[in-house]
């Protein structure tokens, strides 16, 4: 009987760290598109300055650093991605945001930008 106990304890502790996990899934699916796009970071531009999108799509933004290091930051969605790495996030809010070059890479650091625009 006390085994069985514990495997019963054992599901509902697994339930309860998926659901968690689920919850703060900030990739979780928005009701729009999934939009990719990969941003080619040399020093010191972006390839990509422009991202449009429609609100409500899951963006995925894959960063290539082709020259130097870089990282790109989505001011107002506080997402970042560094590396040569993919993040993605649901532009659940609607303007103009701008991303940056968040790792201080030398004297273009600041030429850097881009614009994330969620129509
Ligand atoms: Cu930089």
């Amino acid at each position: 009987m006390k085994k069985m106990m514990f495997a019963f304890c054992l599901v509902i502790l697994s339930a309860l760290i998926m659901s968690g996990c689920g919850s703060s899934d900030s990739s979780a699916k928005g009701n729009g598109e999934v939009k990719e796009f990969t941003i080619d970071a040399t020093n010191f531009e972006f390839d990509l300055k422009e991202i449009k999108v429609n609100k409500g799509d899951t963006v995925k933004i894959t960063l290539k650093n082709s020259e130097g290091n870089h990282a790109v930051k989505f001011e107002g969605y506080n997402k970042e991605v560094q590396g040569d790495k993919t993040i993605s996030f649901v532009a659940d809010k609607a303007g103009e945001f701008n991303y940056v070059c968040s790792i201080f890479c030398g004297a273009g650091h600041g030429d850097m930008v881009g614009k994330l625009i969620v129509e």
